[in-house]
């Protein structure tokens, strides 16, 4: 009886269950971590891309390196280390300052323009890090091996947006979605910036 009411189950979840893997690949086919694709269409989740809205400092260094949100949502930033810190941002449209502030004490910012926010410490010059604020309602950053997993996908969709840091704060890449085994990839071409793994401020 188990298995049949889950024979049911999975069948009746199958056109719904649309959960998908994303990989993005550079120009040679090696993937690219710290990728933030973004997609447009119905649905999506419109209170963060699958990840804590939260930038920690830790060992002197933000994690993670690159965060993406929807716009309009608070991030926080715990300090997570002894030292204190001082967090800010220049980037036009989400500027802040978060004044030194030590061990355990959080602060938190809201982000609502889209666009990159380009993230670092007065303290400590090599702390870098990058929030990317998006008004679309699908959204993730790859993982070591350039892959992101959406719980859904768009229905129909044929393209996503994709930014990494060297892409330059206000453009991204419209790329096609290629399905690819299990899932989709998106590569880079061949004239696009070679994506860094990760860079110092220095
Ligand atoms: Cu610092």
């Amino acid at each position: 009886m188990r298995a049949l009411s889950c024979l049911v189950f999975c069948l009746f979840l199958v056109p719904f269950a649309t959960a998908q893997t994303v990989t993005v690949l550079d120009a040679t086919g090696e993937p690219v971590p710290h990728a933030v694709v973004t997609m447009e269409g119905e649905g999506g989740s419109p209170e963060n891309y699958g990840m804590a809205n939260k930038v920690s400092q830790e060992d002197l260094a933000f994690h993670p390196y690159v965060l993406a949100v929807p716009k309009g949502v608070s991030v926080e930033f715990p300090n997570l280390d002894r030292v204190r810190h001082h967090v800010y941002s220049f980037s036009r449209g989400n500027r802040f300052e978060l004044e030194l502030y030590g061990r355990e004490e959080h602060r938190t910012v809201t982000f609502n323009k889209p666009g990159t926010v380009a993230i670092g410490c007065n303290i400590h010059d090599d702390m870098l890090a990058y929030i990317r604020v998006a008004d679309a309602p699908y959204g993730g950053v790859s993982n070591e091996s350039g892959t992101i997993s959406f719980d859904a996908m768009p229905e129909n969709i044929a393209t996503a947006h994709v930014w990494y840091p060297q892409i330059g704060r206000d453009e991204a890449l419209v790329l096609p979605l290629i399905a690819d085994g299990e899932g989709y990839k998106l590569s880079l071409p061949a004239d696009a910036p070679a994506p860094v793994a990760r860079m110092s401020m220095n």
